[in-house]
């Protein structure tokens, strides 16, 4: 997969050079690029913001270097499929259904916004849908394309490597994860469930789900709206419910 982030600000993205994400451009399952709209100021002053039409304060973002860096990205990569977003709280909320959409694409391109924002004819025109990453108000687009791309990359196949996890994760299957244990056995008078240890994998996977059941049922309950049960969980459910009950 190809992504290309559009950003005043590239020495943000940083975080990109490490970890899982470092390697995964190494071993070329993903190539990211990071474009300043800036180089694509043609004045004297490479003047990329101006007032609001209109009056008012701050700064908008103007349209054109944004267009051209766009076109700069877009017109190199032959023939893919692609979608572009802008980072935006009035955008779709990023959900896991919303990653693995778009992790479908052969190409993304993620325009960060700065300042009050961006001159409105760059959505209008020029991006294909709009994504918040939720409803608070950051400095900038970039901290949410960062978001965007992270999750979007560990779906591409091999980027999490041969133990892949993501099948297991939270919200992959709706529900919220069973928590994990390693070694040491027992730390501070602190002991790991018992079952963990017994070697009997039908009833660590039996208790891993109920886990997932009761973390979700009690942290997030409206989420299992969402999610087709198996008998088995509906068994599960009654379980930890009368246990609940119990005390
Ligand atoms: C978000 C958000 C955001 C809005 C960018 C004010 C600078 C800022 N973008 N999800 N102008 N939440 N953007 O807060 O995506």
């Amino acid at each position: 997969m190809r992504i290309d982030i559009i950003s005043l600000f590239p020495e943000m993205f940083s975080p990109l050079e490490h970890s899982i994400m470092k390697r995964a451009q190494e071993a070329n399952y993903l190539q990211i690029q990071v474009t300043n709209p800036r180089d694509f100021a043609f004045d004297k002053h490479r003047i990329v913001d101006d007032a609001p039409f209109g009056g008012g304060a701050g700064m908008v973002m103007k349209p054109e270097p944004i267009y051209r860096a766009v076109e700069s990205v877009t017109k190199t990569v032959e023939k893919a499929t692609r979608r572009i977003i802008l980072t935006c709280p009035g955008g779709t909320p990023l959900t896991q259904a919303k990653v693995k959409e778009l992790a479908s694409f052969e190409h993304l391109v993620f325009i960060c916004g700065h300042y009050e924002g961006i001159d409105g004819r760059v959505r209008e025109h020029l991006v294909d849908e709009a994504i918040s990453i939720g409803d608070y108000v950051l400095t900038g687009g970039e901290l949410p394309a960062m978001v965007m791309v992270d999750a979007v990359a560990r779906m591409v196949p091999g980027v999490l490597g041969s133990g892949a996890s993501a099948p297991e994760d939270s919200f992959y299957n709706g529900l919220l994860e069973y928590p994990h244990y390693t070694r040491p056995r027992e730390f501070n008078g602190w002991e790991v469930p018992e079952i963990l240890l017994s070697g009997h994998h039908k009833e660590i996977n039996r208790w891993r789900r109920k886990q997932s059941l009761k973390n979700t049922l009690e942290r997030r309950p409206e989420l299992l709206e969402n999610v087709e049960l198996s008998a088995e969980d509906k068994k599960l459910l009654v379980e930890i419910k009368q246990e609940q009950a119990g005390g």
